[in-house]
């Protein structure tokens, strides 16, 4: 009997974890606002991405709006290898970014030192 309780108790636990793991990457993946024929989306960058992953439509044109209020050089440029786009943040302005959703997939944004990351999904 015993040892049913612990190995009750054990498959909660993991259960717990995989939820809490999985749930917050849920609530970091934001989808963008979709109007008319365009889609728009604030992306505050302050010790990291808020939101983190984003989604964008196919083929509707995106602009990703930068803001950085995070005063350390680390974030001060945003780098999208797949879209040949190396951006300037500087702090407290907001920066425009234009991205091709023509192709679906999965982009990965990151700093300037690649130590912070940020995911787009086209779908
Ligand atoms: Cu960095």
């Amino acid at each position: 009997m015993d040892k049913i309780l612990v190995m009750v108790a054990g498959l909660a636990a993991i259960a717990f974890i995989i939820w809490w793991f999985f749930g917050q990457h849920k609530v970091e993946s934001q989808a963008a606002d979709l109007d008319d024929n365009q889609q728009t989306i604030d992306i505050q960058v302050d010790g990291g991405y808020s939101p983190e992953h984003i989604v964008l439509k196919q083929g509707v044109p995106a602009t990703l709006n930068f803001t950085r209020t995070d005063p350390s050089g680390c974030l001060d440029h945003v780098v999208f290898a797949d879209f040949g786009i190396n951006q300037e943040l500087p702090q407290g302005q907001k920066v425009s970014l234009k991205i091709n959703t023509d192709q679906p997939g999965q982009y990965q944004w990151a700093c300037g030192m690649d130590m912070f990351h940020g995911q787009v999904t086209v779908e």
